[in-house]
């Protein structure tokens, strides 16, 4: 038995060595015991700088100029819409059951959700407005979606397959903005209007949180999860 084993774990080298891009290990959901609970609070405790929005054309539908926060925070200083995941996590709790398929919607030239996390896999892109929308996708500054939508009601099926950060702009009105974070695991949240999240069901362990908001970045740090206790945490966001 040993001795099987011992070629198998050789032939498994052989053919990785043999590879030239490893795939990613995929997530495998199964049952979790012992599960903790990562219970935190988002905050910034800076002056919210803004940017000044001057809309020059459909300003019918889009509205007119206004001056709108680079970060939502609440009096308590709580940070909504921020979203807080654990990376490379190889194992744990399955994936909340899925509905419909993830939407971002153009509405009054804004992208509803403005934030949003989905998993890796389809996405439908709406057009909720009198007219043209050009929805574009970027991881980075490759484009992951470059799409044009002149009518009203319309949908068009995407995916993004792959984890990150995407921007979306649109390329008819410049000022609009809005932010996909595609995950490859379950351990996710966003938080609320309070700054507050919750992810559970964490199998007991260390992990990698990242903490990430558009004015701000990512902001990583170590967490360690103990069986089926809470674990708070306070997290702080700076301006880059
Ligand atoms: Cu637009």
């Amino acid at each position: 038995m040993k001795k099987l084993l011992t070629l198998t774990t050789g032939l498994v080298a052989i053919v990785l060595a043999g590879t030239i891009a490893v795939p990613a290990q995929a997530y495998e959901a199964g049952p979790v015991t012992g599960g903790g609970t990562i219970d935190g609070k988002v905050v910034f405790n800076d002056v919210v700088p803004t940017r000044k929005i001057i809309p020059n054309k459909d300003v019918e539908v889009c509205g007119g100029p206004r001056e709108e926060p680079l970060i939502e925070v609440g009096p308590d200083k709580g940070v909504q819409n921020a979203v807080v995941y654990l990376v490379e996590v190889a194992k744990g709790k399955a994936w909340p059951a899925q509905g419909k398929t993830p939407e971002l919607t153009n509405h009054k030239c804004r992208f509803e959700p403005e934030v949003q996390v989905i998993r890796a896999g389809p996405l439908d892109v709406v057009n909720d407005d009198p007219m043209l929308h050009n929805t574009h996708g970027y991881y980075g500054k490759r484009t992951a979606f470059n799409m044009a939508l002149p009518n009203q009601g319309q949908r068009i099926p995407t995916e993004l397959t792959r984890p990150g950060t995407v921007r979306i702009d649109c390329d008819a009105h410049g000022w609009m903005e809005g932010w996909i974070y595609v995950v490859d695991n379950p351990y996710y949240a966003i938080t609320g209007a309070d700054g507050k999240f919750t992810i559970t069901d964490v199998p007991p362990g260390t992990y990698n949180l990242v903490a990430i908001q558009s004015l701000t970045g990512p902001l990583q740090q170590s967490v360690t999860v103990a069986a089926g206790k809470p674990t708070n945490l306070t997290i702080e966001l700076k301006k880059q």
